[in-house]
């Protein structure tokens, strides 16, 4: 079977899929602006840091070295950091092409804000139960790309996805139950879920339509990952309601294709007159 058809397959059992980054420099490009920002948001961890042999490693202890109380301010810093530096985005995109082109498209929005997960150990404040990203408002045709910064094993310090023959049944319920909690309905399915093991050095992909979230880290070990969302530049946007999630600023267009934007200018010109539209405006 070609790979192609087998990432296909894949998504289509189980709702992701996962990749070796093939643009390794552009990986470590953002493991590596991670690591200065970290430095630069509390500027005594590089001392720590050297006692580390890998960066990944030091990531995984991080909950060592940064408090429950610091974590907040520690992970908006990164955020900040992240969203200002356009080579950031950049190489999160160049790390996603090879899925992206495969199963989404080579026209593409991304989305603009990219976000850090840091999941430390008995941490109840960082919570996502489960969820389908539909529920925020989001449009089912994107993806999440999740890129983990350190190695994570199939437990709770992991994200949990079911496999998407399971998702009718349980967004049903989700949707239409009056006195029922997530949680309940989530420990009612638990078994249907499964925590994603992936080591740093991978991509992960997945269709937020299907049932996903995390539990409280009862590991010794750290979780620090990245996600963004993208997705076909064409494909509907607003599809149930209408969110701050489907105005233009949550997505940006990241690649459009000639002819694309011939049909644009010339609609754009037909409304122009159409509608009397003062260019100067
Ligand atoms: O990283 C996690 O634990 C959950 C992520 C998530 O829900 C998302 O990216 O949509
Ligand atoms: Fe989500």
């Amino acid at each position: 079977m070609s790979e192609l058809k087998n990432l296909e397959n894949q998504l289509k059992k189980k709702g992701y899929v996962i990749k070796r980054a093939i643009n390794k420099s552009s990986l470590d490009f953002l493991q590596k602006k991670i690591l200065e920002l970290s430095l630069k948001s509390k500027p005594s961890l590089k001392k720590v840091y050297k006692r580390y042999k890998q960066t990944e490693i030091f990531f995984e202890n991080i909950h060592k070295h940064v408090t429950k109380k610091e974590l907040n301010n520690f992970r908006l810093k990164i955020i900040q950091g992240i969203n200002k530096d356009e080579k950031f985005k950049k190489n999160y995109y160049e790390v996603s092409k090879y899925l992206l082109h495969n199963l989404v498209g080579n026209e593409l929005a991304m989305q603009t804000k990219l976000n850090i997960s840091i999941q430390i150990p008995n941490d109840d404040t960082s919570m996502l139960p489960m969820h389908s990203d539909i529920y925020a408002g989001e449009s089912p045709f994107e993806v999440v790309i999740w890129i983990p910064l350190t190695n994570v094993a199939s437990c709770s310090h992991s994200m949990f996805i079911t496999d998407p023959k399971n998702n009718r049944l349980i967004n049903k319920e989700v949707t239409t139950s009056k006195n029922r909690t997530i949680l309940e309905i989530y420990n009612k399915h638990k078994k249907k879920f499964k925590f994603i093991k992936i080591d740093y050095g991978n991509v992960l992909l997945f269709t937020p339509v299907v049932m996903h979230g995390n539990v409280v880290n009862k590991t010794s070990i750290s979780r620090i990952s990245l996600n963004c969302r993208f997705k076909s530049l064409l494909s509907p946007y607003d599809v149930f309601s209408k969110t701050h999630r489907n105005i233009p600023h949550f997505y940006k267009p990241l690649t459009v294709k000639p002819l694309t934007k011939i049909g644009f200018n010339f609609i754009n010109g037909v409304n122009e007159n159409k509608f009397k539209i003062n260019k100067k405006l």
